[in-house]
């Protein structure tokens, strides 16, 4: 099968990862560019350095007057680097701000992070730890969170990094390129077992990963999951379009520009949705009263993963 060809951890000499996802090469491009150009740099003044401490060192019968000036040379000299610096900046910036965009298609997959390990979850419900198995091909976007300290997710092949910090969560995605397992670590000093904080991505073909996500103990969606909590917390109670009492109907709610009591507007996205729950208080609808209890210490991260879950695939069932 092809997770046995470990690409990443096979032996020999390296000067580069594996490059195995979509992004690896655009970085691995801006990388390449950085070195030469700084290369170059530097090599030009290390050899006019020497040149000139030959050329003009004591004792040399050399003209020593100062040149007259020239001002187009200097003015020159500082807009090319610039102009440089920014071509640069714009470059980079064009792939750090597509990292920050998932397709919309983009499988999810939730990660909680804690002292020391990696626990995931896959949208039908599968759950592994320290291990992510994904489809070649395909994008998959990752949403983290963390239960204690700010741990960092960095897969070295597919050229990613993202920190995962308690009380929020962040995101990333990418498309692999390439079968096989690749390391994941954690990169953020997180303690004294940090360094075992060590995990793999397993890239399979669409095929072995749809008969893998389906094989594993029956269990129910995180959708499913997360409206049983909705039930049994106690947010149908108040939500419901049948309830007595007064609360914003939530079908449909992610990515809804919501209107707040003290005239700011946010659009519903994950961390409006954990906000909602945990500290009710921050962010009062306009219209409703600030009745609603906070959560926070009730639910764990999964639980909270699962009701989030479940809020954004209304808004999925709904659309067109
Ligand atoms: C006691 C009634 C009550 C309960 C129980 C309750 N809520 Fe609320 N909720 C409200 C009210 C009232 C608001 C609007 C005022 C505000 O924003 O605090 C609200 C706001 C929200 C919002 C923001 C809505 C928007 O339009 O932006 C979300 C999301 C939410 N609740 C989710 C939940 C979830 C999930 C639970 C269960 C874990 C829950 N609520 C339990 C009354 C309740
Ligand atoms: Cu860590």
């Amino acid at each position: 099968m092809a997770a046995d060809t470990d690409a990443a951890l096979s032996s020999g000499f390296h000067l580069m990862d594996a490059a195995a996802s979509t992004q690896a090469g655009r970085t691995d491009a801006i990388f390449l560019a950085m070195v030469l150009l700084c290369g170059t740099v530097a090599l030009v003044l290390l050899v006019l350095v020497v040149l000139f401490s030959i050329r003009y060192r004591r004792g040399s019968h050399i003209d020593r007057t100062p040149p007259r000036e020239l001002r187009g040379i200097e003015i020159a000299w500082t807009i090319a680097p610039l102009l440089v610096f920014f071509g640069i900046f714009g470059w980079a910036a064009r792939d750090f701000v597509t990292l920050a965009d998932p397709p919309a298609d983009a499988l999810p997959v939730t990660v909680v992070a804690k002292q020391w390990m990696w626990k995931l979850q896959h949208r039908n419900g599968r759950r592994e730890i320290n291990e992510l198995h994904v489809p070649l091909g395909e994008p998959v976007v990752v949403t983290m969170t963390s239960e204690d300290v700010i741990h960092s997710f960095f897969i070295p092949a597919f050229r990613i990094k993202q920190d995962v910090l308690p009380g929020r969560y962040t995101r990333l995605w990418f498309t692999a390129t390439q079968l096989g397992n690749f390391p994941l670590f954690c990169s953020e000093y997180c303690g004294s077992e940090h360094s075992q904080m060590i995990g793999r991505v397993v890239v399979m073909t669409p095929a072995d990963y749809g008969r893998w996500l389906a094989g594993g103990p029956a269990q129910p969606s995180m959708g499913q999951y997360g409206f049983a909590l909705f039930r049994q917390l106690g947010c149908s109670g108040c939500h419901d379009a049948r309830s007595t009492i007064h609360a914003p109907l939530l079908d449909g709610i992610a990515g809804r520009t919501t209107h707040l009591q003290d005239g700011r507007t946010v659009v519903a996205d994950a961390n409006y949705l954990r906000d909602s729950i945990l500290v009710p208080n921050k962010d009062v609808v306009a219209g409703f009263e600030p009745v609603m209890p906070s959560y926070a210490g009730q639910v764990s991260e999964e639980d909270l993963g699962a009701l989030i879950d479940y809020l954004q695939s209304t808004s999925k069932r709904d659309s067109p």
